[in-house]
């Protein structure tokens, strides 16, 4: 049986024949049972939003064209992309702000388990939001930089959030209020936006998309704490090299795979790992213990720990079936409920460990703030006892990984180009960009989504864009298939990029005296703000707004209701953002004309659907010279 059409990976191929012959269920298999799926909820036309409800409007004008309260297809489809904004932003958002809350709490020393790792960043955060650090020691400055991170989930009266303005060029934080799409805090305008789609009231279309778009900003500014009071605890990522796919699950080693998103808990788990070797060795585990990670906690590992990634999305269920995996520890979000019926097969520990993400049937380790080191201690062992259950008869370990270098946060990229020039470090982007070699730049976000086969839209969008001299960075579970795909290795360049990129490359190399891979992996989804930070540093040392660079997003296995909000805050600071999969949004002719053309006049971002890899790259590319051309022309201009 060929599995072309559910995976590129070979090693998810490999898995899949696997579960084929021993009638083991899938994702694939219950996409496929789903079959035909629901067309009034694929095209955003189904409002449930009161007991009166379902209402399904008829996109043919067969059917009913309004709901029982009157409302119109236009105002449902905004109003469920609204609420699948509002999703996203509270997803990202609660991460942060279990992050800034325990910064807050180590500061006023109510919590001995985790310290400032960073003071180098704290320092920059702090200046960052204009906070007085003259004679203020480390833990006052700590508590200054944490109070100003929650006070952002409450806007304490009116004012705006604090981690937005700093994050943009000024010309763009102008038109944010223009627009009047700037909340006053996070919780604020999930509260708001949850509200204006309820029953009876907003119906304006336009008005709810600002709506949305407000909710969309407030999750970049989660985002943006997430990642910032991350690297002021853990440290800001350095470029590390690792490897990525299945094949990183070690037989001689007890494996514990992290999953789910905070490195709150991963840090701690894998620390504590560490500690706790010769426990492993003692009960046979030769290689000790191998913590590897799924999804965007194994970004957040990578990064700063330059521990493997054993899978993204799509294959979360395969890492287990290989019968190597003692235990999976699981923190929040895009955790697949279906892992418990995976791990009833075989051995495997699953480990659920927050309050509000439990699984029926898993085992529950609470994980505490105040009890982390305990918690974390208790979590290990629950691994290495679990090593001692593994069935070696039932170990399959596809042998398919990939060498690959991460950690590329915009300090480490900084730190690297300040040796070709010292003052101005972004100049090495701008001046490549100005030289032609750089013709864009193009960041990857999102997961897998089992609408496309796993990773194929990824690797051909990417592909198709270095081999046209734009420089690609990426975030989420998509940097993980690039990695699987050796994307992210400094050989790529040779094979896939265009002779202006890789002219770039090899003039990098020569004055850094080391190479730099193809593809940038900035890290985890709430790292995309690091992406963000190049932008806004490009834009500012040329003299422009981000929306004018040669600058694009690209989702092309968007899945998580995250990836809508990223897409849409993405669009809101001016950047044409590709989405590959269908959006819920085509039920209602004129949300899909404000999302995919309208949006442009006002913001320069817009939404580009398009499932055709090779197309949508076509298309990025076309914007990309658009812009470049315009960029000439106002320069031009003002020569004159
Ligand atoms: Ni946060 S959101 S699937 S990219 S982790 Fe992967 Fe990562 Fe989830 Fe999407």
């Amino acid at each position: 049986m060929s599995f072309e059409s559910k995976s590129q990976d070979p090693a998810s191929q490999e898995m899949l024949q696997l579960a084929a012959d021993k009638g083991m269920e899938t994702i694939w298999d219950r996409y496929e049972a789903m079959q035909p799926q629901c067309g009034f909820g694929s095209t955003g036309l189904c409002c449930t939003n009161c007991l009166q409800g379902p209402c399904r409007i008829d996109p043919f004008g067969e059917g009913p064209s309004e709901g029982i309260c009157g409302v119109r297809d236009y105002s449902v489809v905004a109003r469920n992309l609204v609420r699948t904004i509002v999703g996203g932003t509270a997803s990202h958002s609660d991460h942060a702000r279990h992050v800034a809350e325990l910064l807050r709490e180590v500061a006023a020393g109510h919590i001995e388990g985790y310290e400032v790792k960073d003071e180098e960043k704290l320092m920059k955060v702090a200046n960052k939001l204009g906070l007085e650090t003259e004679g203020k020691d480390v833990n006052e400055l700590t508590k200054e930089v944490a109070e100003e991170a929650v006070g952002n989930f409450i806007g304490y009266h009116g004012e705006e959030m604090s981690f937005l303005k700093p994050m943009v060029p000024e010309i763009r934080y102008e038109l944010f209020k223009e627009c009047d799409i700037i909340a006053t805090g996070i919780n604020d305008v999930i509260n708001q936006a949850i509200h204006r789609t309820a029953m009876g009231m907003d119906a304006d279309p336009v008005n709810l998309i600002f709506g949305g778009l407000k909710a969309a900003l407030a999750d970049f500014v989660g985002c943006t704490i997430g990642t910032d009071l991350s690297d002021i605890f853990f440290g800001t990522p350095q470029v590390v090299e690792s490897e990525a796919n299945l094949g990183v699950l070690d037989e001689n080693a007890v494996n514990l795979v992290v999953h789910g998103h905070e490195p709150v808990l991963s840090e701690k788990v894998i620390e504590t790992a560490r500690a706790l070797e010769d426990e492993a060795k003692e009960a046979g585990a030769e290689n000790g213990i191998n913590v590897v990670g799924i999804c965007c906690t194994g970004n957040e590992l990578l990064m700063r720990q330059g521990a493997p990634l054993v899978a993204n999305y799509a294959s979360q269920e395969l890492a287990i079936m290989t019968g190597a995996a003692d235990a999976m520890v699981v923190d929040i979000q895009c955790i697949m409920p279906s892992l418990k019926n995976v791990t009833d097969c075989f051995h495997t520990e699953l480990i659920t460990t927050m309050p509000h993400v439990k699984i029926p049937g898993a085992r529950h380790i609470q994980f505490s703030d105040t009890t982390a080191d305990q918690d974390a201690e208790e979590i290990v062992r629950t691994a290495i006892d679990a090593y001692g259950r593994r069935n070696p008869d039932t170990v399959n370990i596809p042998d398919h990984k990939s060498k690959l270098m991460a950690g590329f946060s915009v300090e480490a990229l900084m730190d690297a180009f300040s040796k070709i020039n010292e003052e101005e470090p972004i100049s090495v982007i701008t001046d490549a960009i100005a030289a032609g070699d750089i013709r864009g730049i193009a960041v990857f976000a999102g997961c897998n989504n089992v609408k496309t086969p796993q990773d194929r839209n990824h690797v051909e969008v990417a592909k198709e864009l270095a081999k046209n001299d734009v420089l690609c960075v990426a975030t989420g579970c998509v940097a993980n298939a690039f990695g699987k795909n050796g994307l992210l290795l400094p050989e790529a360049v040779e094979k896939y990029a265009g002779e202006g990129l890789k002219k770039f490359f090899s003039e990098a190399a020569d004055a850094l005296g080391m190479e730099l891979p193809l593809i940038l992996h900035m890290g985890s989804c709430v790292d995309n703000s690091r992406a963000v930070e190049l932008g806004t540093a490009i834009a500012n040392y040329l003299g422009v707004d981000i929306g004018d660079l040669p600058l694009v997003a690209s989702a092309p296995e968007a899945m998580h209701e995250k990836a809508v909000s990223i897409g849409s805050w993405a669009v809101s600071l001016g950047l044409p953002t590709h989405v590959g999969v269908d959006v819920p949004i085509t039920g209602s002719s004129l949300v899909t004309e404000v999302g995919t053309k309208i949006a442009k006049d006002v913001l320069d971002g817009y939404f580009i659907i398009e499932k055709d890899p090779k197309v949508a790259a076509e298309k990025l590319i076309a914007e990309i010279d658009e812009r470049n051309w315009l960029l000439e022309m106002k320069a031009k201009a003002k020569e004159a």
